[in-house]
């Protein structure tokens, strides 16, 4: 019979994936495509979710770390804290690759490469659509409610950064009040309710919604206020989930800046392209458009 070779079988690379939590369809689509894919290439996946709780999620990553997996993928809930733990996965020669938000950290050696998107161009193109409705409203100012996401989080900063950039361009638009909705559902409805009924509130022309389901909550708190979304006041949202794709096709929605969840394949992409030596670029935007009245027999399907 033939003889054992003495060498170390070689095995499929694991791969430990910390997800942040499940607060949305658009999270859990996010999940699937990346674990789907790192099925497909034949890696071993250790998974865990942190359920929106920061200290979870360091414990989650330390845990990987304990178990000597190949790599480590975070999709990190807050932006800081984050340096201790990646010296301990760089001490023990773990790459570490970001997806989604960013990490804060003076050491960028301490990733190989986050992959996401361009939170930022997402806040322009909101801004853009923003702009292009008023253009020829006569209408002398136009105040505008922002329902920001978490704070401490890329998204929030960078959404709202690129809004403002671009309807800096039209003096009559003014961010007049801006609410956190944690990007769920509950809180965006109990922020929104509790904003109509202060006696500080100001009326606004436009709810700018960084999250799909934040508005959803928002829409059941204008609505029980006598507000008609989408016609007393324009909503821009952020994601592209199929229910608030169905909103836009009854109207009670104007515009869905895009944010694409489907990244499996590029960050299987970057781990192939690392095993295999190659050098990776630090930052890696993924594609992404607008959805309004313009585009809605065009939009492909959702399925989250
Ligand atoms: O837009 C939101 C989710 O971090 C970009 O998180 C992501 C956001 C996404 O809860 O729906």
């Amino acid at each position: 019979c033939s003889k054992v070779p003495d060498t170390e079988v070689a095995h499929n690379p694991v791969i430990g994936f910390s997800q942040s939590g499940t607060e949305s369809s658009w999270r859990k689509a996010h999940t699937k495509s990346i674990k789907s894919e790192l099925k497909k290439g034949d890696y071993e996946v250790l998974y865990r979710n942190a359920f929106m709780n920061q200290e979870q999620q360091l414990q989650d990553v330390r845990t990987f770390i304990s178990y000597k997996v190949d790599l480590i993928i975070i999709a990190p809930l807050q932006e800081s804290g984050w340096d201790s733990v990646l010296r301990a996965a760089k001490r023990a020669h773990i790459p570490v690759i970001i997806v989604d938000r960013h990490i804060d950290t003076a050491d960028q050696t301490l990733f190989l490469t986050h992959i996401g998107p361009s939170f930022k161009a997402e806040g322009n193109r909101a801004g853009l659509y923003a702009t292009n409705y008023f253009a020829d409203k006569r209408i002398d100012s136009i105040n505008i409610l922002e329902l920001v996401g978490l704070s401490g989080t890329s998204p929030s900063k960078l959404r709202h950064d690129g809004f403002l950039e671009t309807i800096s361009c039209d003096h009559r638009m003014k961010i007049s009040s801006t609410l956190v909705g944690n990007y769920t559902r509950n809180k965006a409805y109990d922020v929104v309710n509790d904003y109509l009924h202060s006696p500080k509130s100001k009326p606004f022309n436009l709810l700018y919604s960084h999250s799909d389901e934040m508005t959803l909550g928002a829409l059941t708190a204008l609505k029980e206020n006598h507000i008609k979304p989408g016609h007393d006041v324009v909503i821009i949202t952020i994601d592209g989930q199929e229910n608030i794709i169905k909103k836009l096709s009854q109207g009670e929605v104007n515009c869905v800046v895009e944010c694409n969840p489907d990244v499996g394949w590029y960050v299987v992409n970057a781990i192939n392209r690392h095993f295999s030596g190659h050098q990776l670029a630090h930052e890696i935007y993924i594609s992404e458009t607008t959805f309004s009245e313009s585009n809605i027999n065009k939009i492909p399907t959702r399925n989250y």
